[in-house]
């Protein structure tokens, strides 16, 4: 079926491994088969202003029919189904969803920037990314994992929950 497409997902609001469980059955649909789920990652909270709680996030990849603008309505869908609520950026979230990179893909739109454009600076995108997707590239050619070498990516912190198992 269709095209992988690699998901970010994130909560820090709740409780936030029931909300990524949640959401990852949320997901799946005649037209969206989740085919694999990283590990789940405590994340420190990267790019805000103010303190934030501390976050769970994950990657996982999807085979999926829908066009990338058809597979946001579904993860904005799945996210509204897991309480989130769109109030201004540096809120706690209970569920985050974004489409980080389409096989394929390259596209600039007011709703939709694919790969996901700062993906590049952020290690709780990248270290679960190349967890299940070790040999991924970028459109141009650059390998995912010499993303993680960039020093303000090796700053994040973040820590492999052991327990905490997505299983499909
Ligand atoms: N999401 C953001 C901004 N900062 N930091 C962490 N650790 N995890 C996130 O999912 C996250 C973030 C914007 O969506
Ligand atoms: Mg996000
Ligand atoms: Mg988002």
């Amino acid at each position: 079926m269709g095209a992988n497409a690699w998901l970010s997902l994130g909560s820090n609001q709740g409780d936030r491994l029931n909300n990524l469980r949640e959401a990852i059955q949320r997901l799946r649909t005649p037209q969206v088969e989740v085919v694999r789920c990283a590990s789940v990652y405590e994340t420190e909270p990267v790019g805000y202003d103010t303190p934030q709680p501390f976050y769970l996030n994950t990657v996982v990849q999807v085979r999926t029919a829908l066009e990338p603008l058809a597979l946001l309505e579904h993860v904005m869908a799945v996210e509204q189904a897991g309480g989130r609520v769109r109030t201004h950026y540096g809120n706690p979230r209970t569920i985050d969803i974004d489409i980080v990179l389409y096989e394929g893909v390259q596209m600039q739109s007011e709703r939709l920037t694919l790969p996901h454009p700062r993906m590049h600076e952020r290690a709780f995108v990248l270290v679960p990314l190349l967890e299940i997707a070790p040999d991924l590239t970028l459109p141009d050619g650059t390998p995912i994992r010499d993303l993680l070498e960039q020093p303000v990516v090796q700053a994040q912190k973040l820590w492999k929950l052991n327990h905490a198992d997505l299983s499909l």
